[in-house]
């Protein structure tokens, strides 16, 4: 706390110092150090790594802006989970501070530089997912927001600065999720599961996927973490309602969830030659999250069954409820999310995991390269 304070302080009278030439400053400063390090990373997602945007939709259903979400952090932020995300333990792993919510007030100016996460959740890659949820921004839309914060960067520097900064920033995606669970497996709500089979579905949302990822190069971002979905199968919410066999995950839910990870990582193979001039890597947490789940009790938890926070047919923790004592012995933090402690072990092995995991190559190998 102490530290963090000291270090905002210290942030702030240089960047005082800073009037003109602000960004080439930045990037001499990073230069100078002689470590590579990304310039800046922007995010788009769900409510996995949502750190804050829902806060500000007056008509989202999916928010996470009470007790006790938070608990084990700085209170409610409007994290889906206890303490941290992902996106804020990868972004310690990169020495990234907390990366600013796209729709907080405070995300404009200097505090914009290191980066900006645009994820919502509910979001998907389909307009129509998370709809039953009402107010989100779907990755079409986070595109877009993106492009508000790049007309800012471009009042902040020159053409040529800007260049050079967008190509040593990440872009990490992880999307999906709700396309499955707030769409394709909510047959009572969205057509998705009649029109299409699962080989159908996965190839429709892969082609748009493919889209958007294009339409952020053509911004001019050119480093990708594209993140798979994780086992949807396997979280206490599938558990309870498709009445897996105990100890089991619901095997439908993961091998259709499957067909859209082996897209993703097929397209990294089939645009890296496209682009010529980006690195594109697949994150498979669908294998990390499923190592844990697999050998939970060698990663120290005792319960991956169900939350720590609220019953299994429950969206989110409710309002004031009591968590479990001892949230580091849970997979899962409400029926849907995982706590910080899983979060933190996703987020080391896409810094430093092996190549059934990152591919073709892990984020400390893609800063090498910078
Ligand atoms: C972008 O970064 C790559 C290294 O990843 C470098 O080879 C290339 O020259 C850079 N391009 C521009 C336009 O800065
Ligand atoms: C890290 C670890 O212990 N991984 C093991 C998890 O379980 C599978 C199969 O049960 C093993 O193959 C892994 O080595």
């Amino acid at each position: 706390m102490e530290n963090n304070r000291c270090r905002r302080r210290r942030g702030m009278t240089l960047v005082a110092a800073m009037t003109v030439g602000l960004a080439a400053l930045f990037l001499e400063a990073a230069a100078a150090v002689g470590q590579p390090r990304f310039e800046a990373m922007f995010v788009f997602g769900d409510s996995l790594i949502d750190p804050g945007n829902n806060n500000y939709l007056v008509d989202s259903l999916a928010k996470a802006n009470y007790v006790p979400y938070g608990v084990d952090f700085q209170g409610p932020t409007g994290r889906f989970c206890n303490g941290k995300t992902l996106i804020d333990y990868l972004g310690e792993l990169l020495e990234f501070p907390l990366l600013p919510a796209f729709t907080d007030p405070t995300a404009t100016g200097r505090n914009i530089l290191r980066g900006v996460n645009y994820a919502s959740a509910a979001a998907g890659i389909l307009e129509e997912t998370g709809r039953n949820l009402g107010e989100r921004f779907t990755f079409s839309q986070q595109i877009q927001n993106f492009q508000s914060t790049l007309n800012q960067l471009k009042s902040m520097m020159g053409a040529e600065d800007l260049k050079s900064y967008l190509n040593k920033s990440l872009v990490v995606i992880s999307m999906g999720s709700n396309d499955y669970i707030n769409n394709y497996l909510q047959p009572s709500m969205y057509t998705s599961s009649y029109m299409y089979n699962p080989t159908a579905y996965a190839d429709m949302l892969i082609k748009l996927y493919s889209t958007q990822v294009q339409a952020l190069h053509g911004l001019g971002v050119r480093k990708f973490l594209m993140a798979a979905i994780g086992p949807l199968g396997c979280i206490p919410y599938q558990l309870e309602t498709r009445a897996a066999p105990p100890g089991k995950c619901v095997s439908y839910v993961n091998d259709i969830v499957g067909l859209f990870n082996s897209r993703v990582r097929a397209l990294v193979d089939e645009l890296t030659p496209v682009f010529a001039d980006s690195i594109l890597v697949y994150g498979n947490a669908f294998a990390a999250f499923s190592d844990i789940i697999d050998n939970a009790t060698t990663y120290g938890f005792t319960v991956k069954d169900r939350g720590c926070c609220g019953i299994s047919r429950q969206i989110t923790c409710l309002p004031l409820s009591v968590p479990c004592a001892d949230r580091s012995k849970y997979v899962f933090w409400d029926s849907f999310h995982p706590t910080q402690a899983v979060n933190q072990i996703i987020a080391r092995n896409a810094y430093a995991g092996p190549p059934s995991v990152c591919y073709p190559m892990n984020l400390q190998q893609l800063a090498q390269l910078l």
